[in-house]
């Protein structure tokens, strides 16, 4: 009975392990996830989202970790915009934050940000360094990109390629417009703009990743107030285009208002990929919405060809 009992619980065992290494989703609230790898954790930077008022309106931002993509450690704030002198400088009344994107480099730590109004333009984007992954932030003391003839400067994602060149890139919603330049290598300063053309069905929220050089540019097609908000993808054998439109790799089929503004990351030890993104994961699938936004995570399948395999978003 005994050895039963033993094959049993090691038959179990085995079969539960893959569970737990994959979160129930959502793991975390917020929207507009940048998941990253920094000294052997899981590091997520979202909107901070805490309440419905303030869901496209956060005043600071907050950081996740997790050692294990389960469980996850919210910090204390690592920015706020309180903090950023030239925001206050301007007059406005109304600014707010969201849609973080974080690179690292030398061992520092640059966090870049949207910052609201969104539209009517000016919208303009900020970045800010620290020492480590979960700050506190300083800002540069000027914003990094300002929007304007249409161009709307949000969802700001950085992609450093093997030669050690960073590109930004940002733009969409209503100009729909994805732009890219290259950073400059103290990471704070736009340098030479790059020519691009904007892929089909593109939104907004731009992210790029790159695969035995096969480079991925995927983004939110829809708006978050549309029912067909989904993750598309393009690629190219560079990380400017030209684009080869793939079509979409993430939507809810009408289970979820959602998903959208995602990033994908790997695991450091067995290269798994994931995908990261946010959604309303309640059942109502037309706007307008109830409840936040939330983040979820899952793995990510690649073909023989390197095309990605379609996702679904997942509750629970
Ligand atoms: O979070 C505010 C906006 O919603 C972002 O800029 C878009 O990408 C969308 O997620």
């Amino acid at each position: 009975l005994t050895t039963t009992c033993r094959s049993l619980f090691l038959f179990l065992a085995a079969a539960l392990l893959p569970l737990a290494a994959q979160a129930a989703n959502p793991v975390f609230p917020g929207a507009d996830p940048h998941v990253a790898v920094f000294e052997g954790k899981y590091w997520a930077y979202p909107t901070h989202t805490p309440d419905r008022r303030a869901q496209f309106h956060a005043f600071d931002f907050v950081a996740y970790s997790s050692d294990d993509l389960v469980d996850w450690k919210a910090s204390e704030p690592i920015l706020k915009i309180e903090d950023i002198d030239w925001i206050k400088a301007d007059g406005a009344p109304n600014h707010w934050l969201w849609a973080p994107g974080i690179a690292e480099k030398d061992g520092k730590y640059y966090l870049y940000y949207s910052v609201g109004p969104q539209n009517p333009t000016p919208s303009r984007i900020g970045v800010a360094v620290s020492d480590r992954p979960d700050g506190p932030f300083k800002d540069i003391g000027k914003p990094l990109l300002t929007g304007g003839d249409g161009f709307e400067a949000i969802d700001p994602m950085v992609f450093q390629d093997k030669d050690g060149t960073a590109y930004f890139y940002a733009g969409g919603s209503a100009g729909a417009k994805l732009r890219i330049w290259k950073l400059k290598p103290n990471m704070v300063e736009l340098g030479e703009e790059i020519t691009v053309d904007t892929p089909p069905n593109f939104t907004e929220g731009a992210f790029m990743h790159e695969i035995d050089g096969t480079y991925y540019l995927s983004y939110s097609h829809g708006g978050w107030n549309n029912p067909n908000y989904s993750v598309h993808y393009a690629t190219s054998s560079s990380p400017v285009g030209p684009w080869d439109y793939q079509g979409p790799i993430l939507n809810s089929r009408g289970r979820f208002q959602g998903p959208g503004h995602h990033s994908f990351f790997q695991h450091p030890k067995s290269g798994q990929w994931y995908i990261a993104y946010h959604y309303w994961p309640s059942k109502k699938t037309e706007p307008p919405l109830t409840g936040l936004r939330q983040c979820a995570i899952q793995p990510v399948t690649f073909g023989s060809d390197g095309k990605i395999e379609k996702i679904v978003p997942t509750r629970g």
